[in-house]
């Protein structure tokens, strides 16, 4: 019995600390966290992931703002719903009302929902636009879709030849990585991915977004990011990634059966650090990562010490 009750707490109490980190990390992102994130789906988790961008702490608040309305609204419903079944059943009210008008009521049910519908639409559409409208950007990544793994490549002329696909890592993939001493935390079962997309925090980064085959979808729940991958297109879309860290998405648009295996991963770091990625990357990807790992460790030698950024330093082996 005891052991019972343990297992029915044990996921609700994770749902809601999962919420409360949450909570905790979009506060401590409009502060001034030090502290290197790693955004990436937990265990129980109900909420959204915390928020990385600005566009995604709206669409948090956005949330939360519909929830207000829904919840009183189904509230109210259950209570009349239940009024109607205890007091005008046929036992209890065997001889019914033949009322079948009143102006006040109708009236009343027509317009609350239109106002309630403009006031959800007003912020709905202002997010919209936020969302679609693409600031000047820093940086231009274009990512490409392919069955099953991510194309990318930096199109503007200051990182002309950077380019690499990105693969998801297989369970043997991740093994060697660990014995060769990157730690587990680094890398996500079915969202590490060999190569990570790097870019600067605080900038802006247009990012492009086609396909050579089927539709995919580029998302990237941390940034309020989902993009629609569609061959013979170019969609865009954008983000600004206020803090350094590693960030973790997925293709999410069935796109055969290796749909669940092509993650993608945004690796911010600071401009410095970008910089000098950028400028050896245009010759080597590999011995760019390993500059990185060097970079990063050097900021932050006791996470490096843990394997933190053992996935760079490791694939760059
Ligand atoms: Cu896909």
């Amino acid at each position: 019995m005891e052991r019972e009750r343990i297992k029915v707490i044990n996921p609700l109490k994770r749902i809601w600390e999962g919420a409360r980190i949450g909570g905790a990390a979009t506060v401590a992102l409009a502060g001034t966290a030090t502290v290197a994130l790693a955004a990436e789906p937990e265990p129980w988790a109900v909420n959204l992931q915390p928020a990385a961008t600005d566009v995604m702490s709206d669409i948090h608040a956005f949330s939360n703002f519909t929830l207000w309305i829904i919840v009183p609204i189904v509230a109210l419903v259950t209570i009349l719903l239940g009024i109607v079944i205890v007091r005008f059943n046929a036992r209890a009210n065997p001889t019914p009302s033949r009322t079948s008008h009143n102006t006040l009521i109708e009236v009343l049910w027509t317009v609350l929902p239109i106002l309630i519908l403009v006031a959800i639409a007003i912020p709905s559409f202002r997010l919209l636009y936020k969302e679609l409208v693409v600031p000047p950007a820093d940086l231009t990544v274009k990512a490409t879709g392919y069955q099953w793994a991510w194309g990318y490549e930096y199109t503007d002329d200051a990182y002309a030849g950077i380019s690499f696909d990105s693969y998801m890592l297989s369970d043997e993939d991740r093994a060697k990585r660990i014995a060769a001493g990157a730690s587990e935390a680094s890398l996500p079962r079915l969202l590490a991915a060999d190569y990570d997309v790097v870019v600067p925090a605080g900038k802006i980064v247009r990012v492009q977004v086609t396909s050579t085959d089927v539709i995919h979808s580029f998302a990237m729940p941390a940034f309020g990011v989902k993009v629609d991958a569609i061959p013979g297109r170019l969609n865009e879309t954008w983000f600004k990634a206020e803090e350094p860290g590693v960030y973790y998405g997925q293709c999410s648009e069935l796109c055969g059966k290796d749909h669940a295996f092509m993650p993608i991963v945004i690796r911010v770091v600071t401009d410095e650090q970008f910089a000098a990625w950028a400028d050896a990357a245009k010759e080597d990807v590999d011995e760019a990562n390993k500059l990185l790992a060097g970079l990063i460790a050097k900021q932050r030698p006791l996470a490096a010490r843990d394997g933190e950024a053992g996935n760079l330093e490791v694939a760059a082996r």
